[in-house]
């Protein structure tokens, strides 16, 4: 009897040992039993040490040999594994190669892809240079759009004392190639450039650089006013240029390998030149001037627009396009994947094409801030693949991503939210990899590589951005977003005094006759500035792909699309559709028990019931709304709504731009 319990309550233990090992705090680098690898270095420093010390722990082949090498193909970062008689042989001209060569293998043996080592063996060079994090943490703690938690950095903590998350924080972004980071939210703090804090920033920046991470921040135009007591940050004022100056001057005595600035100009009510009467390419300059001695740069956001009577979607490139060639070799100009703001789904932004003589670089959204925040399974690399059918990944400079990284134990919130931080590294390192591969590789790093598991529940990631583009926005809509939050849908807001570009019904304009934005030549022939032929082919309603028809469209209701439906019967089957595909989720999740531990298997299973019911909550209250505009009944072969109008119309969460709305929050409010 005795015995038989010591036995139930040792079980019960291991289990509970096997659920807390699972809290995804490890992300998708896991730590395996049995390694005890021969790992020879050429030398001890930092990063080497780091390398030779990940081999050694995880590594279950043959001896590895690291290699500095010369070799000019393998660029900064580049390197190379192959397989000698009895050992592996990875070699690089620089040690971060070999630290990003090391987390290579290691991958290929977590993915079981060893078989790639063989004949030639790999060799790998990032597509950019410059590979970059943008954290919008604010000094406060708070994370601007950030859905998992605090943040990070323990600003009241630092210099004195370092967090074991810095190191942590800085090995998952190696191990995916992302070599920089920016700490600070672009809505910036004039007081993150003050030598207190500059003292902090250069504690991170000594955590970060054996891992191959350079800093940068995010900087506030006014800061000479607001920090210097100057009385102007006029760009071209001698006293400001000598301010920004010796801050450089001061920064780059801290921290040597420093990367520049980050700067969000003149747009949702930051300072910036255009306060002064001068202009973007004049701002930018001035910063650059005074970084280039120390080889800094500026990244300049293209994030720019006002309430004039421009369509929002032109306005960045109307700004900006005539300024081309008319920045500094260091700046780049940093443009969002759309002309408006991180949609689920927008056309790709047309400045990018536009602005030959400067240098580009995209800045991509991995927080969830406009697809369900840390409550939805979304797998982001479609989307960000789907920018660059568009845009050839060799006509931009550098790939951004807005970190939805924070305190949560977990780092992102939602267990599949890791699959985007991953993404992310991954992609900005080899546009060409397919989202497939990468879903393939972060599933059985992060939970197992059994096939019976790896297949159904990569085909969930696959589909799962199409699925809430279809529940929330489908065929071009946009912007139908709760006022502040960003959460669920409000296609009817209306605030007193609010900007119109604020509200959805500047977006989606239904009227008796139809829905959608007429950016043709008939409109606001937004269409013109793309490329002549994609530009002809949006222009032209029976052309336009059905994706984007009512971006560029005015629809009549019962129009045909090209699906042969019309436009409102295609619009109530995307709905649909898209409530279908999260049904199945969750029936293929439920089937992935055994393969999971319990914690992360019961955490993804609630999360997919609250996404199931916002499904049908943004389903429901965009059709019945837009019911009252078409006047047509919901086609008879899919669901009913199961809310009403009125009541969806009451629900107001009451949350911030820092938070996800908990089940019981939605419950209580909806
Ligand atoms: C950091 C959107 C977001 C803002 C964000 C802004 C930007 O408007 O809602 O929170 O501010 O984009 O990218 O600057």
């Amino acid at each position: 009897m005795k015995r038989r319990w010591i036995l139930t309550a040792g079980l019960a233990l291991l289990s509970i040992l096997k659920m807390a090992a699972e809290d995804g705090s490890h992300l998708w680098l896991r730590p395996h039993q049995g390694a005890n690898a021969q790992v020879t270095a050429p030398r001890q420093s930092p990063t080497l040490d780091i390398a030779a010390n990940e081999l050694r722990q995880a590594w279950k082949g043959a001896p590895v040999t690291l290699e500095l090498k010369k070799d000019k193909q393998l660029g900064q970062e580049g390197f190379r594994i192959s397989r000698q008689a009895d050992r592996v042989l990875l070699s690089s001209p620089n040690e971060t190669g070999l630290l990003y060569g090391a987390y290579h293998l290691l991958r290929l043996q977590e993915t079981q892809a060893l078989s790639r080592l063989d004949g030639e063996g790999v060799t790998e060079v990032p597509a950019y240079g410059l590979r970059i994090l943008n954290h919008w943490d604010n000094l406060d703690g708070t994370i601007e759009r950030g859905y998992a938690g605090q943040s990070l950095w323990n600003w009241d903590e630092l210099p004195g004392k370092l967090s074991d998350r810095y190191e942590a924080y800085a090995r998952a972004n190696a191990s995916v190639g992302i070599n920089a980071t920016v700490l600070n939210n672009v809505n910036a703090s004039p007081q993150m450039l003050s030598t207190e804090y500059l003292q902090k920033v250069k504690a991170l920046a000594d955590v970060f650089r054996p891992y191959g991470i350079r800093v940068f921040l995010s900087v506030n135009f006014a800061s000479p006013m607001q920090l210097g007591g100057l009385s102007t940050a006029d760009p071209l004022d001698k006293a400001v240029i000598r301010w920004w100056k010796d801050k450089a001057k001061e920064i780059y005595q801290l921290i040597p390998d420093f990367g520049g600035f980050l700067v969000k100009a003149n747009s949702e009510g930051q300072p910036g030149p255009c306060d002064f009467g001068r202009t973007h390419a004049e701002g930018a300059n001035m910063l650059a001037d005074a970084l280039k001695p120390y080889k800094g740069i500026v990244m300049w956001r293209a994030f720019v627009y006002s309430p004039s009577d421009a369509d929002r979607a032109k306005q960045a490139y109307l700004e900006f396009q005539p300024l081309d060639g008319r920045f500094r070799s260091n700046v780049i100009v940093q443009i969002k994947n759309g002309p408006i703001d991180f949609q689920p789904r927008e056309p790709y932004s047309p400045l990018f094409g536009a602005m030959p003589k400067t240098p580009l670089m995209v800045e991509f959204q991995i927080t969830q801030e406009y697809l369900g925040h840390s409550n939805h399974l979304a797998y982001l690399a479609p989307m960000w693949k789907e920018f660059f059918q568009f845009v050839t990944p060799a006509s931009i400079q550098a790939v951004a991503g807005v970190s939805n990284i924070g305190s949560d134990t977990n780092w992102c919130g939602h267990p599949f939210a890791q699959s985007n931080w991953y993404a992310f590294g991954r992609l900005a390192w080899n546009p060409e990899l397919s989202s497939d591969e990468i879903a393939d590789e972060w599933l059985k790093q992060t939970f197992t590589t059994d096939e019976a598991f790896v297949g159904p529940v990569k085909e969930i990631m696959l589909e799962s951005r199409e699925a809430v583009v279809d529940y929330m926005m489908p065929l071009g809509l946009h912007h139908l977003f709760a006022w502040g939050h960003h959460y669920g849908p409000e296609p009817w807001c209306s605030v007193d005094g609010a900007r119109p570009d604020w509200l959805p019904s500047y977006y989606h304009k239904a009227d008796a006759e139809g829905i959608g934005f007429d950016r043709s030549s008939k409109g606001s022939n937004a269409t013109a500035q793309y490329p002549a032929e994609l530009a002809a082919q949006y222009d032209n309603l029976s052309t336009c792909p059905d994706e984007y028809v009512l971006w560029f469209h005015h629809v009549p209701w019962t129009h045909r699309l090209q699906s042969g439906r019309t436009l409102w019967d295609e619009l109530c089957h995307r709905y649909d559709n898209g409530v279908q595909q999260v049904k199945k989720f969750q029936k293929v999740w439920d089937q992935a028990e055994k393969y999971v531990d319990l914690q992360r298997f019961q955490e993804v299973q609630s999360l997919l019931k609250i996404q199931m019911r916002d499904a049908v909550w943004w389903k429901d209250a965009c059709l019945l709304y837009f019911q009252e505009f078409s006047k047509l009944p919901i086609p008879y072969d899919i669901e009913r709504p199961i809310h009403n109008l009125r009541s969806l119309q009451k629900v107001q969460l009451p949350i911030s731009n820092y938070e996800c709305p908990t089940e019981e929050l939605l419950n209580k409010n909806r």
